[in-house]
């Protein structure tokens, strides 16, 4: 059998852009624009894949290209996903090494999309049998699910995360499913209650509202769950019916509207509109009318054994509403996660074995408006994590790799990772924020001292300051500069959203429901365990949970997928350059064949190596007895490429320019044309 570089054969430009000649960042983008032109999404910068957002359903994800990928070498078919998934898999797999899949991308340039096709190629070449089978089924069919409650239409795309998600699946020594782990980051839960314009809530609202038309809640959570992923994944009837009607709960909270009412002491006190909304609220979750009632209009604070009531003006009242539908519903999310993970976890006898772990990286992309919140803060720290992560690692995979094959390299050169956000975020996530005393003015004041400190210091290491600062700065307002470029934060909010805070009259009215998934998700309302610590703030959380996300990673060997949005239509056969170009930029694809390129461009096991160019030699054609090694040596030697051009590693030789590959390349070409004249020749001579 012949083998193919089908990085070279056929191809529509260049398959990789570790060969692109010459290199300049327009012949990136030309090469990129002409692949996608002809339907070739994925192109590589070595082992990395780019992956350009189609935006309509190619016939590349078959039955049959699982197949053609299975168990072939990398390099040996044109670029795709499933050669990525199939490597990290076969990795896995056969040298029992946990690998990680990281999915970078802004928003709508494709990484859950890419993240789905990863975990059905790998579902669908690992292990089968029913038990097997089973497990496969549980963890895709999470993903609809989480899908539901977690991603919603925004102005960038239609289906978009509005969270974090990390999968650890986990095999046995034979490469089988066991089970898994998602781990789940921030949901942005203020979408519940406010959406920007032309954008929606949470899909799992609109599904419960389009099945409402005729039918009670009950016979919708019973259609839901008869048909439903919900159903695979191992819900009970009664859970789907429980979780339906904590998100009507949500839907009616919404309704609630208050009034204000004169007290004679000259301030006004809120009183709820129409008792209707609120009964019907009561009535799904079993609460008393009055217990909700008073937790609207009433906020308690305990203090040394000391209990002080205050009444709620109609602004503190809505405060009041908005806060519990974003806890129902972001604490109903975190149960699902949960719930899903009872389901799909390893059993215990299996647990005690030793198994191997693929994780699965997709979080919410970099995300730019004019108007950019908490949310955006956290949805881009953790990209800038994720990058800071690419870096880093892209580097130690380069180096690690000759030192592995035994190979000198003195042209190694270091590229500085940025410091990042330090000061940010370490002012979100430790001040301690007490109502009344912290506002978002004082707050800013706080983050310019400490970053104005912090960048002092910077300065000194090195020229590339993160926070920026200028007379321009609207009021109330922050730059950063991140790596996918400037981003003005409005600060309004975001002590309150970092805080977080549900009064405790809510938290106690929810834990007196006769409801047990509400009860269960309000614990601290539980009158006898009163505990005045104060609850840590979302950007510690959210910061701590990263840093652990961050440390995981670093365990694994990763393989990366870097997604690019071709335009900002959501438009299928658009390439908008500029739009493309940026990308291109803040990702530092260019860096990235750099680096590539800095040592040796391309390397090839040898026997693969040897197959394909014996051809060029006598003394290896059409048989090389000896090891594929010392083939290719004579095969070197032969065609008398001077020494500096390459590297004898252990297993692979390493070329350090492109054109030396293109010279084996045309001397093949040629032999493979001479022979087919001479066949003309001789079917002539036969004829
Ligand atoms: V966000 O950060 O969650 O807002 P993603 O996840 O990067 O974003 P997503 O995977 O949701 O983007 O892709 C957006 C849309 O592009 C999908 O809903 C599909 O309609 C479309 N898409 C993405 N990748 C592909 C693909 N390989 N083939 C066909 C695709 N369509
Ligand atoms: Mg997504």
């Amino acid at each position: 059998m012949e083998v193919k570089t089908s990085l070279l054969d056929n191809m529509i430009g260049v398959g990789d852009m570790v060969l692109l000649e010459p290199l300049s960042e327009d012949s990136f983008l030309e090469n990129l624009k002409n692949r996608f032109d002809h339907n070739e999404i994925y192109t590589y910068i070595g082992s990395v894949v780019i992956s350009m957002n189609p935006y309509r359903s190619l016939p590349i994800y078959t039955p049959d290209k699982v197949e053609e990928y299975r168990n072939r070498n990398f390099y040996e078919l044109s670029p795709h996903i499933y050669a990525l998934a199939d490597e990290a898999y076969r990795s896995l797999r056969d040298q029992d090494k946990d690998q990680c899949i990281l999915i970078t991308g802004e928003s709508g340039a494709g990484k859950t999309e890419a993240s789905k096709l990863v975990m059905s190629y790998v579902a669908a070449v690992c292990g089968k049998g029913q038990e097997v089978n089973k497990v496969k089924e549980q963890l895709l069919q999470s993903n609809p699910v989480l899908e539901a409650f977690g991603n919603a239409k925004t102005v960038r795309n239609d289906n978009s995360s509005r969270f974090g998600k990390y999968m650890d699946i986990e095999f046995d020594f034979k490469g089988d499913p066991l089970g898994g782990v998602i781990s789940n980051y921030l949901l942005e839960k203020s979408r519940v209650v406010k959406q920007p314009r032309g954008e929606r809530n949470f899909h799992i609202f609109y599904q419960l509202l389009s099945g409402a038309s005729d039918d009670t809640l009950s016979n919708i959570s019973i259609s839901i769950f008869k048909m439903n992923a919900m159903q695979i994944v191992g819900f009970m009837e009664d859970e789907v019916q429980s979780v339906l009607e904590l998100v009507a709960a949500v839907l009616k909270l919404g309704n609630i509207e208050f009034k204000p009412e004169s007290r004679c002491n000259g301030t006004d006190e809120s009183r709820i509109k129409d008792k209707n909304d609120l009964k019907e609220m009561c009535e799904l979750l079993g609460i008393e009318q009055s217990v909700l009632e008073r937790a609207f209009s009433y906020r308690t604070v305990e203090a040394k054994m000391e209990k002080v009531s205050t009444t709620l003006n109609v602004a503190q009242a809505y405060y009041a509403r908005d806060a519990l539908a974003k806890n129902l519903y972001s604490r109903l999310f975190s149960w699902l996660v949960t719930r899903i993970n009872e389901s799909i976890k390893v059993s215990n006898a299996q647990a005690k074995t030793r198994h191997k772990v693929m994780g699965v990286l997709d979080i919410y992309g970099f995300e730019i408006f004019e108007d950019n919140s908490f949310e955006q803060f956290i949805i881009n720290y953790c990209n800038e994590k994720l990058q800071q992560i690419f870096i880093e690692l892209t580097l130690r995979e380069e180096q690690e790799e000759y030192v592995r094959e035994k190979i000198a390299i003195t042209r190694w050169f270091y590229i500085s990772v940025f410091n990042m956000l330090y000061a940010c975020t370490y002012t979100i996530s430790h001040e301690c924020l007490r109502p009344g005393t912290v506002t978002d003015e004082t707050f800013l004041d706080k983050l310019n001292t400490v970053c104005a400190e912090h960048q002092h210091f910077e300065s000194r290491l090195s020229k590339n300051s993160k926070f920026l600062t200028d007379h321009s700065l609207p009021h109330s307002c922050f730059r950063i500069q991140h790596y996918a470029g400037k981003v003005l934060y409005r600060v309004e909010g975001f002590v309150d959203k970092n805080n977080d805070l549900l009064y405790r009259d809510l938290s106690q009215a929810m834990y007196k429901a006769n409801h047990s998934l509400i009860k269960q998700l309000f614990p601290e309302g539980n009158p006898a365990k009163v505990n005045l610590k104060r609850p840590p703030t979302a950007g510690f959380q959210f910061r701590a949970s990263v840093g652990t996300l961050m440390r995981n990673l670093q365990t694994k060997n990763p393989n990366y997928i870097r997604c690019i949005k071709p335009n900002d239509k959501k438009a299928s056969h658009i390439f908008t350059e500029s739009l493309v170009r940026h990308q291109v930029r803040y990702l530092g694809l260019m860096e990235n064949v750099r680096v590539r390129r800095a040592g040796y461009a391309f390397r090839q096991a040898y026997e693969p190596c040897l197959e394909r160019y014996k051809m060029l030699c006598k003394r290896t054609w059409p048989h090389w007895r000896g090891p594929a090694r010392e083939g290719v040596e004579v095969l070197m030697a032969d065609l008398q490429v001077p020494a500096e051009e390459f590297s004898y590693g252990r297993s692979k030789i390493f070329i350090r320019n492109p054109r030396t590959l293109f010279f084996l390349e045309e001397r093949r070409r040629q032999c493979l044309q001479d022979l087919a004249t001479l066949i003309q020749k001789i079917y002539r001579g036969w004829k």
